[in-house]
């Protein structure tokens, strides 16, 4: 494909106000990024470019919200073109992980068919407060095929990870996609629909880490 890179997706991030979906792209993007803001729709993005096996370049145009989902404002014209998803819930809040179910309604109303959505489960690091546990998050998205992944912004855990998870299942989707319609399509940016692929089996990626905040 042309320039730097053999991929660019377009991501999403969406959940409650106040899970932490600004200080992830944060933390992900933070070393080398550009950033825009465009007025009229309300949203910001970040770039960041990512190396898959076989040495793929991937350029991540990473979308946030402005904050206009506390108002429940967000407009389909945020969803078009995603090819990939990231509904984040904050693991202290029963309400934001109640919520997911509302996202995903959103997704499936505004977003491409065949889509990719990963589901996070963010403030990983606020053991004692946590009151999302893991088992019930994982029936959850196991129920659904989505691939869970517990973060924290503020020590980075799981961070790149779920950024990566959903830049491999999205390519894998799209070579699955081009083998199926008998062409070659690599760097092809088109999702034609499709099943999700779980490169996780339906486990989560969870681990400790140590502090600093975003
Ligand atoms: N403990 C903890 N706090 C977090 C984490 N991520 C975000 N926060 C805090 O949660 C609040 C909301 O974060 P923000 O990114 O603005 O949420 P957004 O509304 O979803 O964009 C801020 O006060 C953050 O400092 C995290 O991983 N752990
Ligand atoms: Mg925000």
């Amino acid at each position: 494909m042309s320039g730097d890179y053999d991929y660019l997706f377009k991501l999403l991030l969406i959940g409650d106000s106040g899970v932490g979906k600004s200080c992830l792209l944060l933390r992900f993007a933070d070393d080398t990024y550009t950033q825009d803001y465009i007025s009229t729709i309300g949203v910001d993005f970040k770039i960041k470019t990512i190396e898959l096996e076989n040495n793929k370049i991937v350029k991540l145009q990473i979308w946030d919200t402005a904050g206009q989902e506390r108002f429940r404002t967000i407009t389909s014209s945020y969803y078009r073109g995603a090819h990939g998803i990231i509904i984040v819930y904050d693991v202290t809040s029963l309400e934001s992980f109640q919520n997911v179910k509302t996202w995903l309604q959103e997704i499936d109303r505004y977003g491409n068919t065949g889509v990719l959505k990963l589901l996070v489960g963010n403030k990983n690091d606020l053991v004692s407060q946590k009151q999302v546990d893991h088992e019930t998050a994982l029936n959850f998205a196991n129920s659904l095929n989505l691939t869970l992944i517990e973060t924290s912004a503020l020590n980075s855990e799981n961070v790149e990870e779920a950024f990566v998870t959903m830049a491999k299942q999205i390519k894998e989707n799209m070579d699955k996609n081009a083998a199926n319609n008998g062409n070659n399509g690599a760097g092809d940016q088109q999702n034609n629909g499709g099943s999700n692929v779980n490169l996780n089996n339906g486990k989560s990626l969870t681990n400790a880490g140590a502090s600093n905040c975003c």
